[in-house]
């Protein structure tokens, strides 16, 4: 039977570690033999989503054009990992949905890096930047996170080995 593709929709706060566990788990599912793809938010927005910006509007298109994209792939038998920080329920409800439709997998990711940690992080200096009031509509700052209500794995800080989690959740099964 053919390899079926699937969804993982990692949500999470800026800096909250999403690229690099999807990075780490596209690498480790295609050395492994598994056909896999990363679509990241941050990289996205430089093509398919430059006429985006950051309203709520936006953020509800961009989500819903990843997930697009992304039924595409798991319906091309390609396990899609989409790294966005999708910050409202609504949307990802959507998406979800719209997958179970067409019968493929998907599944609900929370990156919960608590935003203290995030912030003390701050790679791009952009938390400062919201902090000072340069930046409006950061997510955790001044615009909200809507947490998951029931996501399908959690990866906190103590979550050992993230990338691992999901490969064997992938490649076992559960869904
Ligand atoms: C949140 C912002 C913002 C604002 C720029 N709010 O951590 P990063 O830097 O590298 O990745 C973030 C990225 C967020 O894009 P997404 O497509 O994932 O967001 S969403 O799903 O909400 O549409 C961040 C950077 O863009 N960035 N301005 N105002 N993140």
């Amino acid at each position: 039977r053919p390899t079926r593709g699937m969804t993982l929709w990692l949500t999470g706060l800026s800096a909250s570690g999403k690229s690099t566990i999807a990075a780490e788990l596209e690498r480790r599912l295609v050395t492994a033999g598994r056909p896999a793809y990363l679509l990241d938010g941050d990289n996205l927005r430089h093509g398919l989503n430059n006429d985006l910006g950051f309203s709520a509007a936006d953020r509800a298109e961009n989500v819903r054009r990843v997930g697009e994209v992304a039924k595409l792939f798991a319906d091309a038998g390609i396990v899609a990992i989409a790294s966005l920080i999708s910050p409202y329920q609504a949307d990802r409800d959507q998406i979800r949905r719209a997958h179970e439709e067409a019968g493929l997998s998907f599944v609900e990711v929370f990156v919960d890096t608590p935003l203290e940690v995030c912030e003390s992080r701050d790679p791009k200096g952009l938390y400062a930047k919201a902090r000072k009031g340069e930046i409006s509509d950061f997510t955790g700052i001044n615009a909200p996170y809507e947490a998951p209500v029931s996501p399908d794995v959690v990866l906190g800080p103590a979550v050992d080995d993230p990338a691992g989690t999901l490969l064997r959740l992938v490649q076992h099964g559960a869904h």
